[in-house]
């Protein structure tokens, strides 16, 4: 019976992933999505390794195909066949091709968090064949550009961290992380007179980020936009400027991917691990909080730590140095009242504190259940040695999925589907989840 879940699931989410792609990359969601977005084409990747590998690499190369000179990954690659109003804000608004060192085709100017050596170095696992070498091998210069530019450019509090300039690029968008610097951007709902949002056409109202939060997206995008996206002098002129705990960590984990990948393709891995342990020093230095025990991002502009206790600050357990009082502290705070992990779990994982007072469950990062999230924490919990509740989310996962179908998010109490309801990473990340776990009967029969 569980096999013919697991095998209904597969092929649940082979559809899914078939049904969003596109000839070189695969849209998050035909509605709400319709072009690439850069980590959602990590995890994608990660998933097609399991089914199509070429489309995993085809994946990937497509996306670095539009990084730019400084080594930044654009987190919306535009597909010129879909130009036009289908996506707000598109390629008009982002200009890239004015921007010095822009790739040919349109992009956005922010990033993501830089899942994507991780990413690679997982589908090169899977099947370590010919064309993967030969992929990886493309894609190693790529990878290292990409961290030499958030090392670089990104380090605007000169502490070895990478600086995100909007909370798009944290890919938690709404985050109530996010709430105390925002709050700091002047805008002004009017500015969306010359706009026309295109999410709300596709997903319920209250669900999205609020036309305030879109007012200061805005505010925000065309501030950096209006200095060409250049990173020079951002702690003079930006307001907002955070070192985000996902951001951080991703670029540590891809450090450790980059060295298993420069054994591969005969680089010397060395650097890789030196420049990964300062990244995880710096993260527990910077973004570790004692007293609260978890970790927080920190508002580079006031120098603080932001309070907020959101999903976010259980991400660097993904890094595997992380040292063992952090990984404890991570731990008791994933298993408290907030997050609730359990070995059998009651209610899916939150992306926020559930008993905060500004808990949303139904609006998109201030509740919601994902599963790119859990992915990464239920990695984080098998790598540091805690099989029973990396066991426990696995199943919560796959029960989301089993029950509602491959949604974008779901309701953190009752489970139900929400957003999109062909979501590309859903499936994805489903995919390898189902290729390492028992699910037992945790599935629904
Ligand atoms: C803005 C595509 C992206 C994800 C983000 C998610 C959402 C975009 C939006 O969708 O963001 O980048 O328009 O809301 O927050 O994590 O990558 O799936």
């Amino acid at each position: 019976m569980v096999d013919v879940v697991v095998t209904r699931l597969r092929a649940l989410a082979a559809d899914t992933l078939d049904g969003n792609w596109e000839d070189d990359h695969t849209v998050p969601s035909r509605t709400l999505y319709p072009h690439q977005w850069s980590w959602d084409s990590a995890f994608v990747a990660v998933g097609w390794a399991h089914l199509r590998p070429d489309r995993a690499w085809r994946e990937l190369r497509t996306l670095f195909a539009a990084q730019w000179a400084d080594g930044r990954v654009p987190h919306i690659v535009f597909n010129p066949a879909r130009r036009g109003g289908a996506y707000f804000p598109g390629p008009d608004f982002w200009d890239s091709a004015r921007a010095d060192g822009a790739p040919a085709v349109a992009t956005s100017g922010l990033l993501q968090p830089p899942v994507h050596a991780l990413a690679a170095w997982l589908a090169h696992r899977r099947a370590p064949t010919a064309q993967a070498r030969s992929a990886l091998r493309w894609l190693y210069p790529r990878l290292v550009a990409q961290q030499r530019y958030l090392a670089g450019r990104r380090d605007v509090g000169g502490a070895g961290l990478a600086c995100i300039v909007h909370p798009w690029e944290s890919g938690l968008d709404n985050s109530p992380a996010w709430d105390p610097p925002l709050a700091a951007v002047p805008a002004d709902t009017a500015v969306l007179r010359a706009y026309r949002r295109r999410d709300t056409d596709h997903a319920d109202v209250t669900h999205r980020p609020t036309d305030l939060d879109y007012a200061r997206y805005v505010a925000l995008a065309e501030s950096y936009r209006a200095h060409g996206y250049r990173d020079d002098g951002l702690s003079q002129r930006h307001p907002f400027l955070v070192e985000c705990p996902l951001v951080n960590a991703a670029a540590g984990a891809a450090e450790h991917a980059l060295a298993g990948i420069a054994a591969v393709v005969g680089a010397d891995p060395a650097p890789h691990r030196d420049r990964a342990a300062r990244i995880t020093a710096a993260v527990v230095d910077r973004l570790y909080d004692p007293t609260s025990g978890t970790f927080h991002p920190r508002d580079v502009r006031t120098g603080a730590l932001l309070p907020a206790r959101t999903v976010l600050g259980l991400l660097p357990l993904i890094l595997p140095d992380l040292p063992r009082r952090q990984v404890d502290a991570i731990v008791a705070e994933a298993r408290s009242a907030r997050f609730g992990l359990a070995a059998r779990m009651e209610r899916p994982l939150p992306s926020h504190d559930r008993t905060a007072p500004d808990f949303e469950p139904v609006r998109y990062w201030r509740g919601p259940s994902w599963i790119n999230i859990g992915w990464l924490l239920w990695r984080g919990l098998r790598g540091h040695g805690h099989p029973e509740l990396a066991a426990g989310l696995a199943a919560s996962m796959i029960r989301l999925v089993a029950s509602a179908g491959a949604h974008e998010y779901f309701h953190p109490d009752t489970g139900a589907g929400l957003g999109s309801p062909r979501f590309a990473w859903t499936a994805a990340l489903l995919l390898d989840v189902l290729a390492t776990t028992d699910p037992g009967p945790a599935v629904p029969r």
